[in-house]
């Protein structure tokens, strides 16, 4: 298993004031943060991004609201991370979501749901070059 997954505190949980708490949990749960910034998504980025989910009927949706603030992505570093962080995210609907996780906690609804962490080691390799050139991670 991987060492590093990629995440992003989406536009609805930046714009609430819930970054600092959500990166202190992210820690607390023992993960070292090797790569950091706070930066916005145009909506074709944001199309780029999810592209996978085009065919969707939330896609355009989705790129809306991905591109309609801030976001601060991260790299994050730990033995299993992929499996573990999304573990503490938790599931995609908040509602559906265990107590605990970043989702219930911070998230509003199946779209507007606070943050992302990547899906597969591939694509978290994929995803941390999508937002970090290589002198920007220690
Ligand atoms: P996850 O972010 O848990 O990996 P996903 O990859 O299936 O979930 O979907 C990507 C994002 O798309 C998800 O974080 C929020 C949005 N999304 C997924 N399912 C949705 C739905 N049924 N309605 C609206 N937005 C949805
Ligand atoms: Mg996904």
């Amino acid at each position: 298993m991987g060492k590093q997954t990629f995440t992003m505190i989406k536009p609805d949980a930046f714009a609430k004031g819930y970054t600092g708490a959500i990166l202190a949990k992210i820690q607390e749960a023992g993960f070292r943060i090797v790569a950091l910034k706070l930066t916005r998504l145009t909506a074709e980025k944001a199309a780029a991004f999810y592209a996978v989910h085009r065919e969707r009927p939330f896609y355009q949706s989705l790129v809306e609201f991905m591109s309609s603030g801030p976001v601060v992505a991260a790299i994050l570093e730990k033995d299993n991370a992929v499996e573990d962080f999304r573990k503490l995210i938790g599931a995609t609907d908040p509602a559906k979501a265990e107590e605990g996780t970043i989702r219930k906690l911070y998230a509003e609804s199946v779209e507007r749901n606070a943050i992302h962490g990547s899906d597969s080691d591939e694509n978290a390799r994929i995803e941390s070059d999508f937002f970090f050139s290589a002198l920007e991670r220690v």
